[in-house]
């Protein structure tokens, strides 16, 4: 049987997560969802990866939740969605590297949301983003009803769910679904290009950045003014402070990959 989910690390390190699942669109069944979380569990614990890009095989991302795969389980929705979708989405949000979802094709349904789910969404240009829960008459879920009106409001949310309507690359860029559309050809090296600039980037720096971020979406002003105050203490701390500051004095730039890091 083939892997669900194939990894590859480049000498760079970035870590490409891709879901293996090709004849169904990367539909995602329990051992597909299982090795994805367990993959980048892993990657967070690896320190020689910088970054995490998850991608999928073939035309499509993914197509959310196997249909096939649903019926006689010995879940409720409920205990279904806490064994397997929660737990990614939660993984990906406090994973101490970014995550690029390297949109390929279709993502819809809860691949939709793992499409939103990204600290970066690069897309190709054939891509397309459906929430297409509405379509089964379910509900969105894994993280569509957080992400979604964060970036497009609330209107344009609901008539995106209720309508499943289908968003193409160039409506995704505009409404800030994605940040780069790349052409459909050159779109596996230009997401290598794109995360090697990334990983070049000061890790701890973006760790912390992430951290703060994800804090300030549910936090008071005040509350993020605390934890900026206290996460610049662990980045001025560190390091690669030191090299920036250094390297800005020097008139060169700035190296933040060290031997062994
Ligand atoms: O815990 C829980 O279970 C709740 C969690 C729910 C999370 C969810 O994600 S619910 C939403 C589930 N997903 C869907 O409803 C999407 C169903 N798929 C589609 O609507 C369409 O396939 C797409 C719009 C995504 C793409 O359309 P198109 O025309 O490009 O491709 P296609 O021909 O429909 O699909 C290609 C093959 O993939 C096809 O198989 P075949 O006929 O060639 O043997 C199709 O059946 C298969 N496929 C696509 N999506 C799924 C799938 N097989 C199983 N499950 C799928 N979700």
């Amino acid at each position: 049987m083939s892997e669900a989910v194939i990894t590859e690390t480049t000498r760079a390190g970035v870590r490409t997560l891709t879901l293996n699942r090709p004849d169904r669109l990367n539909a995602a069944n329990d051992a597909l969802l299982l090795a994805l979380t367990d993959a980048l569990r892993r990657a967070d614990a690896d320190d020689s990866v910088r970054v995490v890009v998850i991608t999928g095989a073939g035309r499509g991302f993914c197509a959310g939740q196997d249909l096939g795969d649903v019926s006689g389980r010995d879940m409720t929705f409920t205990e279904h969605l806490n064994h397997t979708y929660n737990p990614l989405i939660r993984t990906i949000r406090s994973l101490g590297k970014p995550v690029i979802s390297a949109v390929n094709g279709v993502a819809a349904g809860a691949g939709a949301s793992l499409a939103l789910a990204g600290d970066i969404r690069l897309w190709a240009q054939g891509a397309s983003l459906i929430e297409v829960f509405s379509n089964i008459a379910l509900v969105p879920d894994s993280g569509s009803t957080w992400f979604l009106p964060r970036l497009v409001g609330y209107h344009r949310a609901f008539e995106l769910m209720a309508l499943a309507e289908r968003v193409r690359s160039d409506d995704a860029l505009r409404l800030g679904l994605c940040e780069q559309v790349f052409p459909d050809e050159t779109f596996v090296q230009d997401v290598q290009a794109y995360a090697e600039r990334l990983a070049a980037r000061p890790a701890n720096a973006l760790k912390l950045t992430k951290q703060a971020l994800v804090f300030a979406q549910t936090s008071t002003l005040d509350e993020a003014l605390d934890q900026e105050a206290a996460l610049q203490q662990l980045a001025g701390d560190h390091w690669e402070h030191e090299e920036g500051v250094t390297a800005f004095k020097e008139k060169r730039p700035a190296q933040f990959i060290r031997d062994g890091e």
